[in-house]
């Protein structure tokens, strides 16, 4: 019946990811654009600007483990199940994930692996990761970006606490003598609680523990590059938060350059979360954050794109080690394509399902996707069909210039991929 399916849905019975054969089913929606980085690991390209700043988080945590080399493929259970996910979450749709089929999917963030670390008995650990998830085309959002998650647990008993209490006795001293001005959060709150498990006192230790570690990481990453001094000091805000396996939880944001960044989501970790890996007698925090964004003001990298860019004008830029300001190279002329076309009645069309055809014929060279639904977008009053009109922005970001000719072919076979896989009527 699978094979009907296939079949009928004209699929491919079977996809090959990282040297692997895997059966399809009705939720394989991985892209050959996708497949096609799983390899890459930009994080651990030496020189690559990711790279280094992998290493730079890494030598703020000494004496943690540093792991970076996890496969991208994950189960379900293990991105969201072990996690707490409620079974509706918008997350585990195929519109907002990648799947191989309905078994296997690639990671969406790097807490995917918290049990599976946890479990193997790590107890103060750093990893970091590429991870997947559908969205938009532009400048900042990218199918594949990279995170480094940051974990440490303690005994819940009064040894572990005390080792707590000297590692904040020792961060608050070297944050006192800092330039940095933090706006902080209670650490628990009615719509941020303690969980039923937990001793208030020792949640409190930990969230704080928690604080200082990552404010500590901030001013390591950022103070020194902003000049911070006392009248000018680093910024960072503390927001309530929620995710599904901490609580409390929280997000950090940094005031860069004139704006503040979201940098990284954090937590208290449930206890059911530490249940699943078997070390209920422990308790601690997680961190995830998101290398691009941290790096693309570090460097000064104005578009996501750049990060996967093979051209020597880029890549040579670069030493391991060193943060240094990127200096653009020209940029190209943009090439706008309208497609406008009719959905079958009673259709619809994902704005990812588009990007991703989009992406996997012109590969990098689409440099934005923007649904012109001012322009165009409407509903026949007699018919009841839905047209929809898009704006592809195509450019080229690397070694030349891309003539209109060629656009124009990429265009073509954007509109007949459309056309065969959606069965739209182009206008
Ligand atoms: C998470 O992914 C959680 N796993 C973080 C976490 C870990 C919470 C451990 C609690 C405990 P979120 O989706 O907010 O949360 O992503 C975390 C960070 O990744 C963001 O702050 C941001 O820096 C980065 N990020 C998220 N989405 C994108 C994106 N589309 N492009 C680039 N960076 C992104
Ligand atoms: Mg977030």
């Amino acid at each position: 019946s699978r094979y009907l399916a296939n079949m009928a849905a004209n699929r491919p019975c079977h996809v090959t990811v990282l040297g692997e054969e895997y059966p399809t089913d009705h939720m394989t929606n991985i892209s050959p654009t996708i497949v096609s980085k799983l390899p890459l690991k930009l994080h651990t390209q030496p020189s690559h600007p990711l790279s280094t700043l992998r290493a730079l988080i890494e030598s703020h945590f000494p004496s943690y483990a540093h792991l970076s080399s996890l496969s991208p493929l994950v189960t379900p259970y293990q991105n969201f199940d072990l996690l707490s996910f409620p079974a509706d979450h918008p997350g585990r749709s195929v519109t907002d994930s990648y799947y191989v089929n309905k078994d296997l999917m690639l990671r969406t963030h790097t807490s995917a692996h918290e049990v599976e670390v946890f479990g193997r008995g790590e107890t103060k650990w750093l990893l970091t990761a590429d991870v997947y998830r559908r969205d938009e085309i532009d400048g900042s959002h990218y199918p594949v970006f990279h995170q480094t998650e940051g974990a440490r647990i303690v005994s819940a008993n009064s040894a572990g606490m005390k080792e707590i209490e000297e590692d904040n006795e020792r961060l608050a001293a070297h944050l006192e003598r800092s330039s940095i001005e933090i706006e902080d959060v209670p650490h628990l709150s009615p719509m941020n609680p303690c969980q039923p498990a937990h001793d208030p006192k020792h949640t409190e230790l930990i969230a704080k523990n928690l604080k200082l570690s990552l404010n500590s990481l901030m001013l390591h990453l950022f103070g020194g590059r902003v000049g911070a001094t006392a009248q000018n000091p680093l910024k960072v805000r503390w927001i309530e938060a929620t995710f599904p396996w901490t609580t409390p939880s929280f997000e950090v944001e940094v005031f860069f350059r004139g704006k503040w960044l979201e940098i990284l989501g954090c937590g208290v970790i449930y206890q059911p979360t530490l249940d699943n890996a078997n070390v209920s007698d422990k308790l601690g925090w997680a961190f995830g954050l998101g290398l691009e964004r941290i790096a693309m003001v570090l460097y000064s990298i104005p578009d996501i794109r750049l990060f996967w860019s093979q051209d020597p004008r880029f890549l040579s830029q670069f030493k391991q080690g060193e943060i240094t300001t990127f200096k653009p190279y020209s940029k190209y002329p943009a090439c706008f394509k309208d497609v406008s076309f009719w959905l079958p009645e009673g259709q619809t069309l994902h704005e990812n399902d588009f990007c991703d055809l989009v992406r996997d014929i012109a590969g990098d060279v689409v440099e934005d996707v923007k649904l012109a639904s001012l322009i165009d977008d409407f509903t026949h009053p007699k018919t009841n069909r839905k047209s929809l009109c898009y704006r592809i922005n195509y450019r080229s970001m690397d070694s030349r210039s891309l003539s209109n000719d060629e656009a124009n072919s990429l265009n073509t076979q954007v509109v007949s991929c459309l056309r065969d896989r959606f069965r739209v009527v182009i206008r």
